[in-house]
């Protein structure tokens, strides 16, 4: 495979030199990328380039094994390792929000979790855009459309993996990312699961029904016939590579989108090129377009907004500051970023099995990979995290508690809207409408404040020499529906210098009441019937040693260990502009006549889950919009050219 690859750079060479046209141009070859760019290559007549940083890496033991998540080169030189600034809510630590740097994305390191969030959640998507094409009905298409599911076997359905057909893409000819269910399974899961139940959690016939807030065994985005992970490279390159319509480069980092001098009227700017590095060159390439091709960001929340405001679109401020001499104001570019923040509760065990030996144990874990190489079985046939609930309010809040929390979340609204929106009265008034139909979520029990979920090993914040040689389990307890909205943006003109990113964790009350309380609830999981029978005593928060109360002590306890989760969005949100969005519901820049994005940045409210499958869900439907606009512009061209033969 890699052999092609460098011929492809060969021929881009050629391909740029003679000036041959490109329809669309895409800046980053990701999970939202890769998608929407592989479908609109399905037509014969349309030429479509992807951009690319990082290398092609599915042939890395790391990537296709779904037991070595993170290990090798997953955490190293395929991860962008982005640097939040000091965090003034987690005492001034600077936090790593990871994106995958090779081309497939973050799917090609990623942990495979592949549930969805709640509808009401995508609901609100409709609703602040007053557009019921971005709802949960009329958005299962395309995550169906997305996917090719292999219904769970015998031994997966005996430890508890389930589905709904209907929610589900089963047509091999149409799906691409392949889904299904791991090969190995701890007791501890089950037991976790019954605990669950017992303490009030729904049983989830299928935790992508749209009502993930219950308790059930999550699918993966694993290939069911090999038990390898299946990466957006894996469902939306590989089977496309040969075709001549569809070209991609890798090691290829743009660095900005080059504007035609005719632009910037009442039609907007028109991009009419895209700048990009080879990497070890110093001379930049740039790839020229014409008026009517597009190109389409899709670097991911942290990536898109860069090369925007590198190409001098963005809050002008901002941008002058940071040595770019701006061509378009547009304010709000880069704000409204909001991540998950991780957590984990931590106790001794005395289970029979657990996943620590082969933290700890090499010639155990070189058994273990032999098995899966052999067998497709054992500890490396899965990645952790496999049993996992949304955690509805009820759960972890009594009446009053609530009550007293979203009274307090009405009457500051407009504080923190306004503290949240960089002096940006339009964003001001967006977050206003996302708080307040978060309120309303709440009211509703269907916020979906958290996710927990069970690791039978050692899953938290110490290092293997700083922690007791022991036995573990651990839930992890996850910020999810965050109120807290930050920003990411450049403070340089250089495309190798990493932007600025400030995802404002914990900077709203109501998330900081929300994961105290969730660590609360998986303590006492760990001490409930049937759980508490492996039980051997916390290990991590511990006991409190603080003269505050419990609540404080856990406070401080995760000031200092919370982790980002790796799902930043929302920084190009798709917004109306007179409440601070970046693109429209069809995905273009506002201000822009022939710029789209298609990635996570574009999720104008945060969804609680692992959002892959929702970045599937948005490149699938975007592709969409593009075809029928692309149909509707050649209908027009064609009704143009006929009209004066009429006359
Ligand atoms: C460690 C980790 C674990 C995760 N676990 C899960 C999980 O278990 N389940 C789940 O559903 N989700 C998980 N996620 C989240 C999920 O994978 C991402 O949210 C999703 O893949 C993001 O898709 P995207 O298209 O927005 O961006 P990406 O897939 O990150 O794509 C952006 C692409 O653009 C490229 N790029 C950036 N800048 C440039 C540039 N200037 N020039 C050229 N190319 C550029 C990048 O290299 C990358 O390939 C995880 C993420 C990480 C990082
Ligand atoms: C991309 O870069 C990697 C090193 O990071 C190298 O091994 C690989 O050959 C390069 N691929 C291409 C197509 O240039
Ligand atoms: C993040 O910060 C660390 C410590 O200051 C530094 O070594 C590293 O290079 C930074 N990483 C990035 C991608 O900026
Ligand atoms: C964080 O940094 C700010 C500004 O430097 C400082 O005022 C504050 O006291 C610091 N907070 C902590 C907990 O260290
Ligand atoms: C919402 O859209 C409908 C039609 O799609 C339109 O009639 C209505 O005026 C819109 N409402 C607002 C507040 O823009
Ligand atoms: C797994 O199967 C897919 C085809 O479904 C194939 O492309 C891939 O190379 C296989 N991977 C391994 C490691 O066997
Ligand atoms: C090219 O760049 C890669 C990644 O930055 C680096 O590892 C490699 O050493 C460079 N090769 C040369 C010949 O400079
Ligand atoms: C941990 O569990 C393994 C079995 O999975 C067992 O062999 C080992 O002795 C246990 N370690 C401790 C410290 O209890
Ligand atoms: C190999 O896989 C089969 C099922 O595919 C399973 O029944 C068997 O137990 C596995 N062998 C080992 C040694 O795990
Ligand atoms: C909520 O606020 C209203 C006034 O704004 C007050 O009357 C009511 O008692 C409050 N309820 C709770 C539970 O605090
Ligand atoms: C632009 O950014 C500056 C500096 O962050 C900020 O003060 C200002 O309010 C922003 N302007 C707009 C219109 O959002
Ligand atoms: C409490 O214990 C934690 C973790 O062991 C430690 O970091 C902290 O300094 C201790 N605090 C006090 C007040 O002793
Ligand atoms: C626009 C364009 O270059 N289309 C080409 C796509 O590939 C087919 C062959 O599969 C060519 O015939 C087209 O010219």
């Amino acid at each position: 495979m890699m052999p092609s690859l460098t011929s492809v750079v060969a021929f881009l060479f050629y391909l740029t030199q003679t000036s041959l046209g490109y329809d669309y141009v895409f800046i980053g070859g990701g999970t939202g990328g890769l998608t929407a760019a592989s479908r609109l290559a399905e037509n014969r007549n349309v030429n479509v380039l992807v951009l690319e940083a990082g290398p092609y890496a599915e042939d890395l033991p790391e990537v296709f094994i779904p037991g070595l998540f993170g290990k090798g080169r997953a955490f190293t030189d395929l991860d962008w390792k982005y640097n939040t600034t000091a965090q003034g809510q987690m005492n001034n630590r600077t936090l790593i929000v990871r994106a995958g740097r090779a081309l497939g994305g973050s799917s090609t390191i990623n942990g495979m979790i592949f549930p969805r969030a709640p509808e009401e959640q995508y609901d609100v998507w409709g609703t602040l855009n007053n557009d019921s094409s971005w709802t949960w009905n009329a958005l299962l298409p395309f995550f169906k459309k997305s996917e090719i599911f292999t219904p769970p076997n015998e031994f997966q359905a005996s430890n508890g993996a389930q589905y709904l057909p209907e929610f589900h893409g089963l047509d091999p000819r149409v799906g691409r990312v392949k889904v299904g269910f791991p090969n190995f399974f701890f007791p501890q899961s089950e037991l976790w699961e019954k605990t669950a139940l017992h303490l009030g959690f729904r049983a989830s016939p299928d935790l992508t029904n749209g009502e993930p807030d219950a308790v059930g065994v999550s699918p993966n985005s694993i290939d069911a016939a090999n038990n390898t992970r299946c990466s957006a490279a894996c469902a939306y390159y590989t089977p496309l590579k040969d075709k001549p319509n569809f070209t991609v480069i890798t090691n290829a980092t743009v660095s900005r989108i080059i504007w035609s001098s005719a632009g910037n009227g009442s039609s907007g700017l028109i991009a009419s090129g895209v700048e990009y590095f080879l990497q070890n060159q110093t001379e930049p390439i740039v790839v020229n377009i014409g008026p009517q091709s597009e190109v389409i960001l899709s670097a991911g929340t942290i990536g898109s907004p860069k090369v925007l405001e590198l190409s001098g679109v963005g809050n002008s401020t901002i941008l002058k500051a940071a040595g770019v001499e701006p061509v378009l104001d547009h304010a709000t570019v880069g704000e409204n970023l909001a991540d998950h923040l991780h957590s984990w509760v931590t106790a001794f065990t005395n289970a029979s099995v657990t996943g620590d030996p082969i933290l700890q144990d090499p010639i155990f874990a070189q058994q273990q990979l032999d098995l899966w190489f052999k067998n497709r079985t054992g500890f490396y046939s899965g990645a952790s995290g496999k049993t996992l609930a949304i955690v509805p309010p009820s759960l972890i809040f009594t009446d009053s508690e609530l009550k007293r929390l979203l009274n307090e979340t009405s009457a500051d609204l407009l504080r923190f809207a306004r503290e949240f929106s960089n002096g940006n009265k339009n964003l001001a008034k967006g977050i206003e409408a996302q708080h307040k139909l978060a309120l309303k979520l709440y009211e509703a029990d269907k916020a979906g404040p958290l996710e927990m979920n069970l690791s039978p090993f050692y899953n938290g914040p110490k290092p293997l020499d700083q922690r007791p040689r022991s036995n573990f389990t651990s839930i992890a307890v996850v910020l999810y529906a965050p109120l807290s909205r930050g920003r990411s943006h450049i403070n340089s003109p250089n495309p190798f210098t990493p932007p600025l990113v400030d995802p404002a964790y914990w900077s709203h009350p109501l998330d900081v009441a929300a994961h105290v309380a969730g660590i609360k609830l998986a303590r006492k999981m760990m001490q409930s019937p049937p759980l508490s029978s492996i039980y051997g005593g916390e290990f991590e928060p511990g006991s409190n040693n603080s003269t505050g109360d419990e609540d404080t002590f856990i406070k401080d306890f995760l000031k200092g260990v919370a982790g980002g989760d790796n799902h930043p969005v929302g920084t190009m949100a798709m917004l109306p502009r007179d409440l601070g969005g970046v693109v429209d519901t069809d995905l273009k820049v506002y201000g822009i006549r022939n710029v789209r994005v298609v990635d996570a940045s574009i999720i104008p409210f945060p969804v609680s889950a692992h959002i892959s499958s929702t970045v599937y869900m948005i490149g699938e439907r975007a592709a969409d919009i593009i075809k029928h606009d692309l149909q509707r512009s050649r209908n027009e061209q064609s009704i143009a050219l006929d009209s004066p033969l009429k006359l």
